[in-house]
């Protein structure tokens, strides 16, 4: 092995650095001792440095393309773009479950919905769950937690695996709706003071100032309460992208052509409470509310920015490995839809940027398809602990560097969303996600499933289930999704009680019901 060998893969700096360090310790060794025979392998091939620190910054509801680093038109975003640039951009990073608590759970259990059993926002039982920061606290860590919990909305209380808390109920507020709402800081009541972005940077950057930094590696988990509905920008971004025209996307024209192959629970969704005919039952412009969603990233881009000068002002950016996700995504139209839970690009991918040098090569993009559930794996690998039993997700430390080959990488991305009674218009769906097609299962709707080809149709608008010379690629996707599924004991929809009618609103103005697709229409019996 050369040391030039590096040099001709993909950006890989992490990788080279390791290489260097490794030759080095090697040299030494031959140095000391004269026979390399007197060393396990192991001895040179581990990195000599501390397990580094790790800051995870969690964006609520942040889209795959809400930066400009990640393609967005018209956003400025230059602290995430200079992470960005200095790291990895995970392009093809989705969730396991399009909605924020069981999200939340997947990547603190590192675990499948249908196995931590958060499978709404209102299941608050986490007893039989193990949080990943609890191994790093046994592991020598100083851990934080620092925002949206909201697993249990009900209490805001400090939750097991953390040494520093500040969190709130619910969803919490942007700006303190009066003088009695308050965050939850180590078990004590303490009043919300100002913008939830900057307030939880100054406590997540005052915790940082107590730790002895040369004694105890940090783990820093920033959930920040943007950019989730209703949003809220802050004072000084409120009159930001004003002059900016916002066009929809093709796919929400409400066409005969859009809807073409769609199944029923598309259109009909279109009227509904996460439809854009009656989106929250109201009369919500679709482009002014995203122009707010827009200027609420610029704050958590100004909160991005203050961590990463903090680490810098403190000589700690060659030790710490900072990572940004969203939590899921959201749509603002595709397909006459708002909102998240289904299994489109829009909602299920999502933003994942990682930067650490000697960690994670500089300036890369990396295409595996990575998920919420190898966020624990993969931070508890970079402090030199073995992926539990238990969890589902792969440490994407190896993948990222070039380490580990991709056929030894999943090829198909398992995503599993269930009906619920407060939102009726989106089904209980699994699919699978690979890298070139997605098959969409439904359970509970009997008018067509869903495959498309993401390389020629990225926005998913001609579904080609049907498709005459497609049929052994959704047969053998649908076989190895069933498998999927019943390997991982899948194979069930649990669900909560009634508490009431949920938002089964439609606007009588609005787009009429879906019809039944020819494809099901037979004129006189099942065999013409
Ligand atoms: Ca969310």
């Amino acid at each position: 092995m050369s040391l030039s060998c590096c040099w001709s893969r993909r950006a890989s700096s992490a990788r080279c650095t390791r290489l260097v360090r490794s030759w080095a310790v090697l040299g030494l060794s031959f140095l000391l001792f004269g026979l390399a025979g007197l060393f396990p392998p192991e001895a040179y091939a581990q990195d000599s440095r501390r397990a580094p620190n790790v800051v995870f910054i969690l964006i609520d509801d942040m889209r795959f393309d809400a930066a400009a680093c990640l393609g967005h038109p018209f956003l400025k975003t230059p602290h995430i773009d200079a992470m960005a640039k200095n790291g990895t951009n995970f392009t093809n990073a989705f969730v396991t479950t399009s909605l924020c608590s069981p999200s939340r759970a997947s990547i603190l259990t590192g675990q499948y919905m249908h196995k931590h059993h958060v499978v709404d926002n209102n299941n608050t039982d986490l007893s039989n769950v193990v949080f990943f920061p609890e191994y790093l606290q046994k592991a020598g860590y100083k851990t934080g937690f620092f925002g949206k919990w909201h697993m249990g909305g009900g209490t805001d209380e400090p939750r097991p695996g953390f040494d520093q808390w500040v969190s709130f109920r619910g969803q919490g507020h942007y700006y303190p709706p009066g003088p009695k709402w308050t965050l939850n800081v180590n078990g004590k009541s303490v009043p919300q003071k100002g913008y939830i972005t900057d307030e939880l940077t100054d406590y997540a950057i005052d915790w940082l100032d107590t730790i002895d930094k040369e004694k105890d590696p940090f783990f820093l988990y920033l959930s920040h309460k943007a950019v989730h509905a209703q949003f809220h920008p802050a004072e000084r971004h409120k009159d930001l992208y004003s002059d900016v025209k916002i066009e929809p996307p093709a796919s929400q024209a409400n066409t005969q052509e859009n809807y073409e192959g769609k199944p029923m629970w598309v259109k009909n969704q279109r009227n509904s409470w996460h439809g854009v005919d009656f989106p929250y039952h109201s009369s919500l412009d679709i482009a002014e509310y995203y122009r707010d969603y827009c200027r609420c990233i610029n704050a958590v881009d100004d909160s991005v920015g203050r961590v990463r000068q903090y680490l810098k002002d403190h000589n700690l950016e060659e030790n710490t490995v900072v990572m940004l996700m969203g939590d899921n995504g959201f749509l603002f139209g595709e397909n006459g839809l708002i909102d998240k839970r289904n299994a489109y690009e829009e909602s299920m991918r999502v933003p994942l940027v990682v930067e650490g040098p000697g960690y994670f090569p500089k300036d890369a993009t990396e295409t595996a398809v990575v998920a919420n559930i190898d966020i624990g794996p993969t931070v508890l690998d970079l402090a030199g602990i073995k992926t539990p039993e238990q969890m589902d997700g792969m440490s994407f430390v190896k993948v990222a560097n070039g380490d580990q080959a991709a056929k030894d990488w999943r090829k198909n991305l398992l995503y599993e969303y269930y009906w619920e009674w407060n939102f009726p218009h989106t089904p209980t769906m699994f699919a699978l996600r690979g890298e070139r097609y997605k098959f969409i299962q439904y359970h509970g709707i009997w008018d067509t499933d869903e495959l498309y080809d993401l390389e020629n149709d990225p926005h998913e608008m001609h579904n080609l289930i049907n498709e005459p010379g497609l049929q052994s690629t959704v047969r053998d996707m649908r076989n190895a999704l069933n498998k999927e599924l019943a390997q991982r004991n899948a194979m069930q929809v649990p669900f909560g009680a009634k508490r009431g009618n949920g938002a089964n609103l439609r606007r009588e103005s609005g787009s009429d019901a879906a019809e039944f697709p020819e494809s099901v229409i037979r004129q006189r019996d099942a065999k013409n």
